[in-house]
């Protein structure tokens, strides 16, 4: 039996945590046993989720159906049509108003680096009451929001921690689980090919298949709903790829302009980021995307093992993984651009990591 660490102070117990990842057991337990003692839990993936917090809700929320223990889950923005095959995805609630018609005494956060990026730290500040707050995730900028915090930064994705807790408490994942949290690992690790891909996913990815996981209805929700719009865009956008040559950033943008004169949505510029991952050229490549009310969204990718993106992001307010990495920002897309460049050159740490590679 391992020793709890329960008696380190949070700072301690986080550089513990990061340490020695098995002692991710001890949270794990404890999160067992909260979820067995609660009454009423809320499951909160982060706003506009992605396939991997809506996975591993999905598959939280079809485990505690088989448990019988009352709950509901919300997000204040909607699903995603790509994501609506996910089991109990339509379960998801985006009316606020459950937070004064329902009193929930245990909250579970699914891969959200804090509780803004999550979209509830308004609707929890303002509750009457303190509900117990889980935090499962796997972001490295994640800042132990939790009062238990499930978080391990060297997993590809939240679904892959979620299994992880799953195996720990000995529950049987069947088909519906399996799909899920296939799911999450296929999209953080894009089908498998990003650096976020190891051993260890592989694995589980295996055994999830083998529990009945679907994989090729996964693959084909995910990686094969590529309208025509969508591929017209992308060739606008490729079309203006250009190098910062300084700072070796591979750059390019997408206006609303550029939406309409294809007939494209939102949506449809999903995956454009990691697309400029099959990129040789440079060290990383930002997408810079003209968001409406004057905003710009940034994302960064690399597949450098020496470049950390979430350093560049985090300059600018925003977070992520060390190679993906973004963050929304008022301006247009040139001011925007030029904030970025100077702010990575002006910065002293950031750059003089980035010119010795
Ligand atoms: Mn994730």
């Amino acid at each position: 039996m391992k020793r709890s660490i329960a008696w380190l102070d949070k700072k301690r117990q986080v550089a513990y945590i990061r340490q020695f990842p098995l002692y991710m057991d001890y949270s794990a337990r404890r999160l067992h046993d909260e979820i067995m003692r609660a009454k009423h839990i809320l499951l909160v993936p982060h706003q506009h989720p992605d396939g991997d917090a809506l996975g591993s809700v999905g598959a939280f929320m079809q485990w505690l159906r088989e448990l019988q223990k009352p709950h509901m889950a919300f997000c204040p923005t909607p699903i995603s049509e790509r994501l609506r095959y996910l089991p109990h995805a339509d379960y998801m609630v985006t009316d606020p108003a459950i937070w004064h018609e329902e009193k929930f005494d245990l909250i579970i956060v699914f891969d959200s680096g804090d509780l803004t990026y999550a979209g509830i730290q308004t609707h929890i500040d303002a509750l009457p009451y303190k509900p117990l707050v889980a935090n499962i995730d796997h972001h490295i900028s994640n800042t132990f929001f939790g009062d238990i915090n499930l978080v391990y930064p060297k997993a590809s994705s939240t679904s892959e921690v979620l299994y992880t807790f799953l195996r720990e408490n000995n529950v049987v994942i069947r088909r519906d689980i399996a799909t899920c949290l296939l799911t999450g690992l296929m999209y953080d690790t894009n089908n498998f090919t990003n650096a976020g891909t190891t051993d260890r996913s592989l694995v589980i990815a295996g055994e999830l298949i083998h529990a009945g996981g679907d994989i090729h209805m996964v693959r084909k929700a995910l990686f094969q709903d590529k309208t025509m719009h969508a591929l017209k865009l992308w060739g606008t956008v490729l079309g203006r790829l250009d190098k910062h040559d300084e700072l070796n950033l591979v750059h390019t943008f997408i206006t609303l302009d550029d939406l309409a004169a294809h007939g494209a949505t939102d949506k449809d510029t999903e995956g454009i980021a990691n697309l400029l991952n099959v990129l040789g050229d440079g060290k990383a490549s930002l997408v810079l995307r003209e968001l409406e009310g004057g905003k710009v969204k940034a994302s960064f990718r690399t597949t450098h093992d020496d470049v950390d993106v979430s350093l560049w992001a985090g300059l600018f307010g925003g977070g992520g993984h060390k190679k993906a990495a973004g963050f929304v920002t008022e301006g247009t897309i040139e001011s925007v651009r030029e904030k970025i460049m100077a702010g990575i050159r002006g910065n002293g740490a950031v750059v003089a990591e980035f010119a010795n590679q």
